[in-house]
């Protein structure tokens, strides 16, 4: 096992990481910028190296400010967290050319899942059901309008660098496709350095769910279940569950067991996560998130797996020792992401935490590094904790949840805790009937 992880992230993961470095008797070195240096994540490290100003582009995701840092301290591995350099294949490249063990699947796979349709192609060939589209990347207007008509519209663009949403477009007919391409392009080209699109048949009203899987280096694979993310905002997710309420149990054993077997065939190593929409009683592949993610903790309060233990195992070379029937699933667990940002117009509002209270008891955890006191930098993403909830049923999952959130107490920023709190209390979100479209209705019709 490693005796010391540098741990190339901030904030709550930061936080995540090093609890699990401890706990397995692993020294951490934090890495921070100079907006951080106040950070808990810093305080709590066993070393810190300061690798730059606040801009990310010159601290979190500075190559080499961050190899830098491990020449100093030494460390056996780099956990990149999720975010800045989680998927970097030339980073993680890198990080194993100077010596240390990349915390995260090889580079072949980050290159892969990280080109939209090599990673839909690899997919498909290994009996996963994917969204039907082109097969390959649009070359000009005329090809875009003769693969749409056979697709038929609405027709989705998509950046085939993407993710996140960017370079995402929605298109009814074919009047307005090529005005559509030049904006997809446009913005895939800003947000990625890559204009190239690709186009899928457009799903009105799908779900969101993921497979979280497991893979070791000695070919044992396991899926840890689905989560169910529909609940977000221009592609921000604002809370996950587990498991996805809308899947019968034929739904999701199928679904979790064609998931971990093509992931052995990939020969991927590591946590990932298989994403699809769902809809109709259909599952669509979309893509493969290679990386821890933020909301891994609601798989862990059902399964009683840390992820990220088992991520560092992996990354060791250490086989998983346990199979797919050694895993059981308990209950349900719901995640609240809280962000720094007005209720209302969700603006960020960063600044001085003045007073601080998390919420505890049976069944509740919080993911945060905030602190009383702490300054929370305007530099950053706004997440600045998670509130996890789990409960036997769903039902007392919610219960606990609203009395987690009215317990929470954060003062001296706005937050999202008010918007959560009337979340969940919608009938539509009581009843786990909502897809990925309900959430922006909702704001829309309260502004
Ligand atoms: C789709 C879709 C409908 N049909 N693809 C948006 C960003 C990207 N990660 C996937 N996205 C979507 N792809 C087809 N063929 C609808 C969305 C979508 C969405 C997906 C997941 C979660 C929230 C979403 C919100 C709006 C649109």
């Amino acid at each position: 096992m490693f005796d010391k992880v540098l741990i190339a992230n901030r904030g709550e993961i930061a936080l995540r990481i090093h609890r699990a470095c401890r706990e397995m008797g692993i020294n951490t070195v934090a890495v921070h910028s100079t907006a951080d240096a106040d950070a808990m994540h810093v305080r709590l490290a066993d070393e810190s190296v300061c690798i730059g100003p606040p801009p990310a582009s010159e601290s979190y995701l500075n190559i080499p400010a961050i190899i830098a840092a491990a020449e100093i301290t030494g460390p056996d591995a780099i956990h990149p967290g999720y975010g800045f350099l989680a998927e970097n294949a030339n980073f993680a490249q890198i990080v194993e050319d100077h010596g240390f063990v990349f915390i995260g699947p090889e580079p072949r796979h980050l290159r892969m899942m990280g080109d939209k349709i090599a990673a839909k192609e690899a997919m498909q060939s290994l009996g996963i059901p994917v969204t039907p589209g082109s097969d390959c990347p649009i070359d000009d207007g005329e090809q875009a309008l003769r693969m749409a008509r056979e697709v038929g519209y609405p027709v989705a663009l998509k950046a085939i660098s993407g993710g996140g949403g960017k370079g995402f477009r929605v298109v009814d007919g074919s009047d307005e496709l090529a005005e559509a391409m030049a904006l997809a392009r446009a913005e895939a080209r800003s947000a990625f350095g890559d204009d190239a699109l690709y186009l899928e048949k457009y799903l009105d009203r799908p779900r969101h769910i993921e497979v979280q899987v497991l893979a070791d280096e000695h070919g044992a694979v396991v899926h840890l279940g689905e989560r169910d993310c529909s609940m977000q905002r221009r592609h921000q997710k604002l809370l996950e569950e587990a498991p996805a309420p809308a899947l019968n149990r034929d739904q999701r054993a199928r679904l979790c067991a064609t998931v971990a077997e093509a992931v052995r065939n990939l020969g991927y190593h590591g946590l990932g996560t298989v994403e699809f929409l769902f809809q109709n009683g259909e599952f669509y592949f979309i893509e493969m998130n290679p990386r821890l993610q933020v909301e891994h903790p609601v798989t862990e309060m059902i399964t009683g797996i840390d992820l990220v233990r088992e991520q560092i195992r992996v990354a060791a070379g250490a086989p998983l020792g346990y199979g797919q029937d050694d895993i059981r699933f308990h209950g349900h667990a719901i995640e609240c992401r809280i962000n720094a940002e007005h209720p209302e117009t969700l603006t960020p509002s960063p600044g001085r935490i003045t007073s601080y209270h998390a919420p505890g008891g049976l069944g509740v955890r919080v993911d945060s590094a905030l602190y009383s006191g702490y300054r929370i930098p305007p530099d950053y993403d706004s997440l600045i904790a998670k509130v996890i909830v789990h409960g036997a049923s769903r039902n007392e999952c919610l219960m606990r949840l609203k009395r987690a959130l009215e317990e929470y107490v954060i003062e001296g920023v706005e937050t999202t805790i008010p918007l959560h709190q009337r979340l969940i209390a919608e009938p539509d979100f009581v009843n786990g009937a909502y897809d990925v479209l309900w959430l922006e209705r909702f704001l829309d019709s309260r502004s």
